[in-house]
């Protein structure tokens, strides 16, 4: 059965290309900065943005009916895994990402619902063994199902968290199954409504327990994949506990997790959160805490989370150069967490989402690349902190510098010069580059 009737393999046709269903800028085998676009970008199809959802919104109905509609309970869920596999090896995508809930329908009890799973993963792995696409990182849904209206690692109710903890058992096992690099922890509904009803100290001590139980089941049943937690400020919950890098890696440390996480950052999370992408970036790469990324963008004039699909060009740029300065993305990839608008019906939609996203990702990383082979930014960084290299500032640096000596050199030291900070150069030299490239 062929669900993506009249499409085939999408071709690296180069700039020049006005076909829609080509790439202009990615071509997998090119090698940049040391490395092909492939190894770098490690691109991942989000299974239920792309083959779930059917454009619903608060306030309407689905407007996409996808050809694998016509089934319903599980034998969609296996046209749906069908249909999949053949979108991501005709995109030529690496690699794939779910929540358990995407792939298989619930049934009547737990027992079922994991019986459900099972068929679709022993597929699953079929399918990944005959194309050699791989699963950047699978999770929990612990947020859809009214059960988990008050959370579901932080629930107010024991019976829940119980819930929860089977929920999760059974996904890392199913990470563990189809060889996941990446197992990732979104906590939709772990935060808070009002404070008024809310044992903070009680959520957050069951919630690292849930992580602790997860590490060390991990181990028992041998699952290597890198444990990511996604940060996000609200949305569904009006406060959410792994509100963005920051906050999340103080979580880890007071709790004695660090060592056992990195963090999954998404651009839209990161703009809700009050923060530019490559800030999160930054925060976590500093920290030795980059894992990998969810690549869309929000919009601007929309407070919530649009998860489009990537276009703008000085954002994959900047992402990239951090992605580059951290020494690339390890055994995480750019997940396209990205769905087409709900206007944006038709299944070839699907396609031109991907590839725009794919070309201004390619785009970026090459302008990201040159940038740092001409060492525009370093320079002026270290132009721009040169007085901690010599004298007084090297001091400061070594940590030999007291008050007692500061004070001393700033009594004999005035007037005090600064100079220019030159941002408005800078962005401009940015722009330059990316229209050169
Ligand atoms: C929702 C999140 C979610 C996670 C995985 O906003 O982005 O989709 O990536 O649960
Ligand atoms: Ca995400
Ligand atoms: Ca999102």
């Amino acid at each position: 059965m062929t669900y993506f009737e009249g499409i085939s393999t999408i071709a690296y046709e180069g700039r020049g290309s006005k076909n829609p269903l080509a790439f202009k800028h990615y071509n997998p085998k090119e090698v940049v900065a040391g490395k092909t676009m492939e190894e770098h970008l490690r691109f991942a199809v989000a299974y239920w943005h792309t083959f779930t959802a059917n454009g619903t919104d608060p306030f309407g109905a689905g407007t996409m009916v996808r050809n694998w509609d016509r089934y319903t309970g599980l034998d969609l869920a296996k046209a749906r895994a069908e249909a999949s596999f053949e979108f991501i090896t005709k995109l030529g995508v690496p690699f794939f990402a779910f929540h358990d809930r995407d792939i298989a329908p619930e049934g009547a009890t737990l027992q079922e619902t994991n019986k459900n799973l099972d068929v679709i993963v022993e597929m699953m792995k079929q399918f990944m063994k005959d194309t050699g696409v791989k699963l950047l990182w699978n999770t929990q849904n612990m947020f859809t199902n009214p059960r988990f209206v008050h959370g579901a690692g932080t629930t107010s109710n024991a019976d829940v968290y119980a819930y929860a903890a089977a929920q999760v058992k059974k996904s890392l096992e199913i990470g563990k199954e189809l060889g996941a690099e990446n197992y990732v922890f979104w906590g939709g509904r772990e935060g808070y409504e009002t404070l008024l009803n809310t044992n903070m100290k009680l959520e957050l001590d069951n919630l690292a327990h849930l992580y602790r139980m997860a590490i060390d089941y991990a181990q028992e049943i041998g699952f290597d994949a890198q444990f990511l937690i996604e940060p996000k400020p609200k949305e569904p919950t009006k406060h959410q506990y792994d509100f963005d890098a920051a906050t999340t890696m103080n979580f880890l440390r007071t709790y004695g997790l660090q060592d056992h996480f990195k963090l999954n950052l998404e651009a839209n999370h990161a703009t809700l959160a009050g923060h530019t992408f490559e800030h999160e970036i930054r925060v976590a790469s500093i920290n030795g805490m980059l894992g990998s990324l969810d690549a869309n963008q929000g919009d601007m004039l929309l407070g919530w989370d649009t998860d489009e699909f990537p276009q703008d060009l000085t954002q994959t740029t900047l992402t990239m150069y951090e992605v580059l300065k951290n020494g690339g993305i390890g055994r995480g990839g750019v997940n396209f967490d990205a769905k087409v608008r709900r206007a944006s019906f038709e299944q070839e939609d699907l396609f031109f989402a991907h590839i725009a996203g794919m070309d201004a990702y390619a785009k970026g990383l090459k302008v990201a690349a040159k940038l740092i082979e001409d060492r525009v930014l370093e320079e002026v960084v270290e132009s721009r902190y040169r007085s901690f290299q010599v004298g007084i500032g090297a001091e400061i640096a070594a940590g030999t510098a007291t008050l007692k000596s500061l004070e001393a050199y700033a009594y004999q030291n005035h007037p005090i010069r600064n100079v220019s900070g030159r941002q408005e150069r800078i962005k401009a030299v940015v722009n330059e580059y990316l229209l050169s490239e």
